[in-house]
């Protein structure tokens, strides 16, 4: 068995959540926050049988856009060399960033 997480932005996650419940794929939706962006996304957990794993990555794929964002003021500039300073930047945002771990138990109580 492997936990898949996967980490999109929140405008797929209705969509994607119906499409991986219609394949019988079970998921745990949490609500997240991305460190750099610092708005909100969603972080998917799956428990997926190994010979289900194909299958479920290509429903995200299938389901989840990139998509540019414009934003101001990114965390990476240092504003205390100047206070006044600011301008967006356009960031491409994925549509999905998936992990894929092995599971050494899986238990239900
Ligand atoms: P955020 O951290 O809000 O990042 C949103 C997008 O900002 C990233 O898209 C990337 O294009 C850009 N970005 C992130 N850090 C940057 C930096 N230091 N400098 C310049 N641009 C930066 P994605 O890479 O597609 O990531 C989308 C979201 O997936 C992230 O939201 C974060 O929540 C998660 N994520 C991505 N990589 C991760 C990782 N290695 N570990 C944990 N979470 C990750």
């Amino acid at each position: 068995m492997k936990l898949i997480i996967c980490i999109v932005q929140n405008e797929d996650s209705r969509l994607l959540q119906d499409e991986l419940t219609k394949a019988s794929i079970r998921t745990t939706k949490l609500s997240s926050t991305g460190g750099f962006l610092r708005s909100g996304n969603t972080t998917f957990l799956l428990g997926v049988e190994d010979d289900r794993v194909q299958k479920a990555l290509k429903i995200i794929e299938d389901n989840c856009a990139s998509r540019t964002q414009t934003i101001i003021n990114p965390p990476t500039i240092d504003y205390s060399l100047d206070p006044g300073f600011s301008y967006p930047i356009d960031v491409d945002v994925s549509g999905a960033t998936v992990f894929v771990l092995d599971v050494d138990q899986f238990i239900k109580f």
